[in-house]
């Protein structure tokens, strides 16, 4: 291929011999280790980043970029875990807190799917008075209502609440789910999986290792999952390697992932306070996934957290999806962030031939609906 023969001209000319090493390590197909990725973060250049993870992705997706006709439906604000980087989940009693009828999801699914919707995202807080009943029917009615939507609900946190709840297993909790149509798991949760880290942001939900335990379960059952990953609040370069190189090994083992999501943390209103994260660090984060997690497919750029406009920049720094028109968003939106809520699917296909990519309307597992050539 004529295009890979100027990505080595290129790395040839770079004078830090090592970042000139882990560059043709990426070039050649080979796997970099934690150090490197390390390496990657401290001492390379956006541009050096950009141009390898735009290799690394040119060559799994090529030039096309993916978005979903989809719906978010956040049922509840209320949640017992109470993670100091949220300002979405309230208690009980608090003014703010709100929790949907089953009437109003409904209707929500319903107008997703007139407009031509694939997919709904269900995610939300945890509240206290729910059954394990609760989690598993609300799948189980918008399947039978809307067969032909694809859920992707419940986080693996949720997945361990219910454990707690019902004394259950994760294999017996995600078949009842599969069996009542639930078609993947979402990401979130995943956090930073560090135990400094968690302990400071989110001392009160499942660690890393349940979280992970999850997703193992899902794979092994057939259902594929999206991992996650927020940033840019009090953790290291070091931490982001760790979370990523245990995604690493956990895909190395099941192959069950789909999609990597770093998500940019949004300061506003939370008990963890801070400040935004800068376009360049975004970018970093997405191309530095891109390169170090080559057993992924999928490396999404979430225009809520990102914003449009960075967004469309990470299509050309290796990221391969922007997920999709969304509807509604409540979480990041309650931290402050400056995105729109929805997107037209007219909009997602203008940004990503703004990048200069070839938009594909996908579903739930990334099987191509349309190609907007
Ligand atoms: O886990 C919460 C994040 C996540 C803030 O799987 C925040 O396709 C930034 O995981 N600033 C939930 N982020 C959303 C999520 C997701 C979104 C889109 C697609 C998929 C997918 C998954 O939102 C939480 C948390 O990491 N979040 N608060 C905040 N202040």
């Amino acid at each position: 291929m004529a295009w890979v023969v100027g990505y080595f001209a290129m790395i040839a000319h770079v004078k830090d011999k090592n970042l000139r090493r882990i560059g043709e390590k990426v070039l050649e197909g080979k796997r970099i280790s934690p150090e490197e990725g390390l390496y990657l973060f401290e001492r390379a250049s956006l541009p050096f980043l950009g141009y390898l993870a735009e290799y690394v992705n040119r060559k799994k997706n090529s030039n096309f970029a993916f978005f979903i006709v989809n719906r978010q439906i956040n049922p509840t604000n209320v949640c017992i875990y109470q993670c100091n980087f949220c300002a979405f989940g309230v208690t009980k009693s608090d003014p703010r807190a709100y929790e949907m009828t089953l009437e109003e999801i409904l209707k929500k699914v319903e107008d997703t799917y007139l407009q031509g919707g694939r997919e709904v995202h269900i995610v939300g807080g945890i509240p206290p008075h729910w059954k394990y009943e609760d989690y598993i029917n609300l799948v189980r009615i918008i399947k039978e209502r809307f067969p032909q939507m694809h859920i992707k609900a419940w986080t693996a946190i949720e997945i361990h609440h219910m454990s707690k709840i019902s004394g259950k297993s994760y294999r017996d909790i995600l078949l009842e789910l599969k069996e009542a149509g639930l078609s993947a798991l979402p990401g979130g949760g995943g956090e930073i999986f560090s135990p400094r880290v968690r302990n400071i942001i989110a001392p009160y939900k499942a660690n890393a290792e349940q979280y992970l335990e999850v997703h193992r379960t899902a794979h092994e059952l057939g259902i594929p999952t999206n991992a996650t990953m927020l940033y840019g609040h009090v953790e290291t370069y070091e931490d982001r390697i760790d979370h990523m190189e245990r995604l690493r090994r956990l895909q190395d083992e099941t192959g069950g992932f789909q999609v990597f999501i770093p998500l940019a943390y949004w300061p506003e209103g939370t008990r963890l306070g801070g400040k935004r994260t800068s376009s360049v660090d975004d970018l970093k984060t997405i191309a530095v996934s891109r390169i170090y997690l080559d057993n992924f497919p999928h490396i999404k750029a979430y225009w809520v957290t990102l914003g449009e406009k960075i967004a469309q920049i990470a299509l050309n720094f290796g990221a391969d999806d922007l997920d999709g028109t969304i509807g509604e968003e409540k979480i990041v939106h309650s931290a402050g962030t400056k995105s729109a809520y929805q997107h037209s699917k007219e909009k997602l296909i203008e940004l990503i031939r703004g990048a200069g990519k070839i938009p594909v309307e996908r579903d739930t597992f990334y099987n191509p609906v349309a190609i907007f050539s």
